[in-house]
């Protein structure tokens, strides 16, 4: 039985006091979907099985480049963050895992192992961070790392990636996650051609360093902290690097990671044709990569997203197994809080997805009946799914309502006394 942070008192209280209301929120659903020939409790059961997982660094107060405001009871190292997840974990029961940054989580692998398996929680993919320098780090990245003209800098970066993958075999995890910030800032600061086949080189001693079982996820991204062109810009460079690498590697597809306007959930849908979808860090925006909370601007977008993993999913690609991670910053909210209500959100349009009538939608689209066939997504995305997801937790163990939960147990606020503010710490977004 895993150790509790929140007492089990605090939340039977909770859902006692929302219970019944659900349960006749549905009952009413059930009965509704019934009549579109869906069974509640089918879709209720894959939701009850769908997970997310939470970024280690997620947990504390992000910031931007002109300020970080922490919040009260910030974690002051990985073993408090694992703690917040923990906490995550426990009330929606949909963060089975958390993704650790090294160099920021970096601690004795089997003390970690220890610290998560006392809450039941396991790693999900390792990050590498070779975008900033380390402490006592000998070469530094500020023109680049796996791409950089320096042969020793990109020797230290590969090494890096090495190291992560090592740490992650003690730990149980099964994937390495590569975001690179190399790129230039002035037009000809950089050879477009050669960049990119050093990083190829290096990547592929990365990658002759995967065990066996592992998968190894690279994540493209526009523009930032290079503002003129990016070393791994877009998801046809990130295609390329995965098709040079090999059967174990895949794209990463992060939702902010793009020009504004950009469809995504075409991107995704070609991804899975070719088999090189490696997963997601879910966020939103509304400019650029503003790592805003999942389906906080566009929850139609993300419904979308998940439009197609349903669809892959239910006409059973081969070996389609995507990793599904959140990975945004929360500058003004609790990051508990932020974390918890994303995970639902994705949740939320994983099992709109499952409502879609896709033998209707095949039908309307085979016969050009293009209003029919938005109009068939429309209608599962406008189904509110609440009482499923709240359902699903409360079958599990976790809260009907996760937020009231949280600020019933008080847990910021004893958290506030246990860790005294220390300036610095690692914000930081990937
Ligand atoms: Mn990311």
């Amino acid at each position: 039985m895993s150790e509790l942070i929140i007492s089990a008192d605090v939340i039977e209280k909770s859902n006692a006091a929302r219970k019944a209301g659900l349960e006749r929120d549905y009952a009413s659903l059930g009965e509704r979907l019934e009549r579109r020939g869906i069974a509640i409790d089918v879709i209720r059961a894959k939701v009850e099985k769908f997970a997310v997982a939470i970024p280690s660094w997620g947990v504390g107060t992000g910031g931007t480049r002109f300020a970080r405001f922490p919040g009260a009871g910030e974690p002051r190292d990985i073993f408090d963050k694992i703690e917040d997840c923990a906490v995550i974990s426990q009330l929606t029961r949909a963060t089975p895992t958390v993704s650790l940054h090294i160099p920021w989580d970096k601690a004795d692998p089997n003390r970690l192992k220890q610290a998560a398996s006392r809450f039941g929680l396991g790693f999900d993919a390792m990050n590498s961070n070779t975008f900033s320098d380390a402490r006592d780090q000998k070469l530094s990245y500020k023109f680049g790392s796996l791409s950089h003209a320096d042969a020793g800098t990109r020797r230290q970066a590969v090494e890096h990636n090495l190291e992560c993958i090592e740490i992650g075999r003690t730990l149980g995890s099964k994937a390495l996650t590569v975001w690179i910030g190399d790129g230039s800032n002035f037009p000809g600061q950089v050879n477009f051609a050669k960049a990119f086949e050093r990083y190829l080189d290096a990547m592929r001693e990365v990658y002759a360093g995967l065990p066996a079982d592992w998968k190894l996820f690279t994540e493209h991204k526009m523009y930032e902290p290079a503002f003129y062109s990016t070393v791994v810009q877009d998801w046809g460079t990130n295609y390329m690097i995965a098709k040079e690498l090999g059967d174990k590697a895949f794209c990463l597809v992060d939702l902010g990671h793009h020009a504004p306007n950009v469809n995504i959930e075409m991107i995704v849908s070609r991804l899975i044709q070719f088999k090189k979808l490696g997963g997601f860090h879910f966020n939103d925006s509304k400019y650029g990569d503003d790592d805003l909370d999942a389906g906080s601007i566009d929850p139609y977008r993300l419904f979308l997203v998940f439009n197609e993993l349903v669809d892959a999913e239910l006409s059973g690609v081969e070996g389609f197994d995507p990793a599904h991670m959140l990975d945004q910053s929360h500058n003004v909210t609790d990051p508990i809080e932020s974390l918890m209500l994303s995970a639902v959100e994705v949740q939320r349009a994983y099992a709109q997805a499952l409502l879609v009538d896709r033998k209707a939608l095949e039908g309307f689209q085979d016969g050009n009946d293009a209003l029919m066939a938005t109009q068939t997504l429309k209608a599962a995305y406008r189904t509110d799914v609440e009482p499923i997801l709240a359902m699903a937790r409360l079958n599990t163990g976790g809260a009907v309502d996760p937020v009231a939960a949280y600020r019933e147990a008080g847990y910021r606020a004893k958290v506030a006394a246990e860790r005294p503010a220390v300036a610095g710490g690692s914000g930081g977004i990937v």
